[in-house]
């Protein structure tokens, strides 16, 4: 029995392209065919080769239906929900009433397409009083995030359709993706003679293969390279003398001048491995460019000197005057603020520096193996599997091991779930309504809420329902607060609206308010989990009411957030929910007088610091290990089933021809691997794509138990290994040694 195609989205990278799916099977819960879908607004039928393969997310391994709660011995027992509701809420809340709800931690909330849980889970953390919480976004973004805020006030996309010269740093979106469309946008690039694609990598990527400059810079050395480049723009007088004028204080401008014309060029190229001649031309095309797009990415993000790099690179974006024109960088219109960069706290015992309320994923083991009263004793942890994507599984496992209560809630018994006290079994991003916030297009943004395909497998719930059970469990909200909206639902979304709106200036219920709308907000059963979104619109209405009205959407606030909602669920593909202009990015600036603050002096001691600073070698660990690159057959730890990969099932160690005649071994031979944190097996790939002395292993493997298909990196890597200003790991560097096995 098949039935027709029906809208969703990919769930396995952020760019969520949007799909059309055949069900079928004997219970017609197959995902049977899938390709992509035309009326997306932002993939516009675009695709690559993992979606294909979906129905081994929605069949996946491991998968469980039932309440766990672990017993004395260590082993689970299975529970019924009103058991494991009950006992969760009294657990965390005697953590709470013991010691505040800043011994209480949150972890996740999401992956690449779900982000409707970490919307719900609000209202979980204000009725536990919970402050301390973090996610992936704290093991990669947050130093961009950090240095874009004070800057900018704000984080920044970039529009690769339209720009005449790309760069890519540290990126790889031939597999990683990260952009819409990425393969048309890069071929495109690559195939136009007045444009010019550029990829900072040691790597021979995919991405780099086609582009026109490939700067193949030696591991870890980036921060040299824009030094040079930055150098090089202001000899050539190569700045946007006009930009510069209008959005970046004179002394500051001269600060930071003075300050990197200090860089040697010539021993900058050398420290990176490259040719002066080359970086010059690179650094005369994006000076010349007519629009500039850039984008940083894990390569460097994940690597030394990460948080001064993501100043460099900034600094390169500012003075070449590359925001606010097609074709440069933008600051889009979103309904939650992926990019937020604030910092105001650090964490309680270790002192690091929360960005974006996000406390730095490399402390947060840290911040529990300690006898120190300030610690977390309990914590939830939501769609993500730290146990397994965090640095240092060891010390990872040992510190989720020791806590009061662990509580997770997945789909999947995954390698955090077993050292859980509960396990609250989720529907999959099928059988449930699912968004993405991570919707950056620009002048015209997008939101696409996906409707279930699927009822929820028997056993599990929707994370709206969890949350809304928890914090009715701790007495947080109860039916007599629902009544008024019930009634106000009657007569329509507007009124509804009014409703809510008097209702949530209560203190007391403001911070309930996704679950008051999941309860109250009558919506079809396939759009139930939307509820929240009704609460975004209402905010977005507020914040963009221009970009919204040139969307269709303008009006009072009220009028135009109630007409935006109903469009949302009448859109099963997504819809365009804002149009920018181009001339308005700039007003967008959220620094307090608007302007681009360049002078930040505690990066720029750390830049003339550089040259004194011996290279990092160790005789001991002579490889540099890129511990988890994105390859063909990667999404992170979505899909547990190894048997999904029709490439690379065992992940193998890529390595270059020479090392490996050196070394007296070929592609399929096994090789021991280890760090100072850890030993694994693995097999070789030769690769010409990697420089001497460098080796890859691919993300996301060595899933399962026993583990099924390649190595779990972060057994290899140490918590330690991270950047100091805001704690993000050094994955993409981490040294290494590698020994023949008998
Ligand atoms: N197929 C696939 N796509 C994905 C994902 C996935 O798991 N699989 N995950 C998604 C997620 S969560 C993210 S954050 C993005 C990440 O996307 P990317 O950052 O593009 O992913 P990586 O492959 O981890 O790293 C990018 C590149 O960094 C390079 N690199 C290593 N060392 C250095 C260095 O010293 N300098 C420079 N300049 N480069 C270096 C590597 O060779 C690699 O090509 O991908 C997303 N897309
Ligand atoms: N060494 C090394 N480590 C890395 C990286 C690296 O390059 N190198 N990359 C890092 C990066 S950039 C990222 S973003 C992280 C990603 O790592 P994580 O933050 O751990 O995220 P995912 O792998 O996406 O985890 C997805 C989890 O969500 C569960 N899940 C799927 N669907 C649902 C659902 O609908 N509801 C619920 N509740 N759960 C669901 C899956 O079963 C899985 O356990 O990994 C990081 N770890
Ligand atoms: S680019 Fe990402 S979201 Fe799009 S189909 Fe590929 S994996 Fe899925
Ligand atoms: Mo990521």
């Amino acid at each position: 029995m098949t039935k027709p195609w029906v809208a969703t989205a990919c769930i396995l990278c952020e760019c969520n392209c949007g799909l059309e799916v055949e069900l079928g099977g004997d219970d017609g819960r197959h995902l049977v065919k899938l390709r992509g879908d035309k009326r997306h607004p932002s993939s516009r039928g675009y695709a690559c080769e993992k979606p294909h393969r979906l129905d081994h997310y929605q069949h996946g391994t491991d998968r469980i239906t039932c309440p766990l709660r672990r017993r004395a011995d260590g082993t689970f027992e299975e529970i019924d929900w009103d058991t494991a509701i009950r006992e969760v809420a009294a657990r965390l809340a005697a953590i709470r009433a013991e010691h505040g709800g800043d011994a209480l931690f949150y972890y996740g909330g999401g992956g690449q397409g779900n982000h409707l849980p970490g919307a719900y889970a609000t209202a979980t953390r204000k009725a536990l009083d919970i402050r301390y919480r973090s996610s992936a976004l704290a093991q990669e973004k947050t130093g961009e995030f950090w240095i874009s805020d004070r800057m900018m006030g704000s984080a920044t996309r970039a529009d690769f359709e339209h720009c005449d010269v790309a760069l890519f740093l540290g990126k790889n979106p031939w597999h990683s993706h990260s952009i819409p469309r990425a393969r048309v946008t890069l071929k495109e690039i690559a195939h136009d003679p007045a444009r010019t694609l550029i990829v900072v990598d040691p790597r021979r990527t995919e991405t780099a293969e086609l582009a026109d400059i490939h700067l193949a810079v030696k591991p870890g050395t980036d921060v040299w390279l824009l030094a040079a480049l930055l150098a090089i723009l202001l000899e050539d007088d190569r700045v946007d003398h006009a930009f510069l004028a209008q959005h970046v204080p004179a002394d500051e401008l001269a600060t930071v001048t003075t300050a990197l014309r200090a860089t040697s060029i010539a021993e900058a190229c050398a420290r990176c491995g490259l040719d002066e001649a080359l970086v010059r031309r690179t650094a005369q095309v994006i000076g010349s460019a007519r629009a500039f797009a850039s984008f940083e990415d894990l390569g460097v993000q994940m690597n030394r000197d990460s948080t001064l790099v993501s100043y460099l690179h900034r600094l390169l974006i500012v003075l070449t005057g590359s925001l606010g024109k097609p074709g440069t960088h933008f600051i889009p219109s979103m309904f939650v603020d992926i990019g937020n960069g604030e910092s105001k706290h650090t964490s309680p015992v270790a002192g690091a520096r929360i960005v974006g309320g996000l406390v730095p994923c490399n402390v947060i083991a840290e911040e529990i193996l300690t006898d120190h009263p300030k610690r977390y004793r309990g914590m939830i942890v939501e769609a993500t599997n730290p146990a397994h994507s965090l640095a240092d599984s060891k010390r990872m496992r040992e510190a989720l091991g020791s806590l009061d209560t662990l509580v997770v809630i997945d789909i999947a018994m995954t390698e955090t779930a077993r050292l859980a006290h509960y396990v609250l079994p989720a529907s999959t991003q099928f059988e449930k309504a699912e968004a993405t916030f991570f919707n950056f297009d620009f002048p015209q943004n997008y939101f696409h809420l996906r409707r279930r395909l699927l009822d929820p497998m028997p056993g599990t719930l929707p994370e709206a329902e969890i949350h809304a059970r928890l914090c009715e469990a701790l007495g947080a909200v109860t039916d007599a607060d629902y009544a008024p909206l019930r009634a106000a639902a009657a007569a329509g979304h507007a009124a509804y609206a009014q409703a809510a709106l008097a209702l949530l200036a209560n203190p007391r219920l403001s911070g309930q308010a996704p679950v008051i709308l999941y309860r109250t907000l009558p919506l079809p059963d396939d759009q139930r989990e939307g509820a929240v979104i009704f609460g975004l619109c209402v905010r977005a209405a507020m914040q963009f009411p221009a970009s919204l009205a040139r969307a269709g959407f303008g009006g009072a606030p009220l009028a135009a957030a109630v007409a935006l909602f109903e469009a949302i669920l009448a859109s099963p593909s997504g819809l365009i929910f804002a149009i920018d202009e181009w001339a308005d990015v700039t007003k967008r600036l959220k620094t307090r007088d608007r302007k681009i603050h360049v002078d930040l002096p505690d990066l720029l001691a750390e830049l003339a610091a550089l040259p004194a600073r011996p290279a990092v070698t160790d005789a001991d660990y002579p490889f540099v290990l890129t511990a988890g690159e994105r390859r063909s057959f990667t999404a992170n730890t979505i899909i547990r089933d190894a048997t999904w990969r029709k490439k690379d099932a065992d992940g193998a160690l890529r390595m270059n021809p020479d090392d490996a005649l050196a070394l007296g071994v070929v592609t399929g031979a096994h090789v021991q691997l280890s760090t100072r944190r850890g030993t694994a097996r693995v097999s070789v790939e030769v690769s010409p794509s990697m420089q001497r002395g460098h080796v890859s292993l691919p993300n996301g493997h060595g899933l399962g138990h026993p583990a099924l298909g390649g190595v779990a990196p972060n057994e290899l890597t140490a918590s330690e290994d991270r950047d100091r200003f805001v704690g993000t790991p050094w994955h993409k560097h981490v040294p290494a040694r590698i020994e023949l096995v008998s």
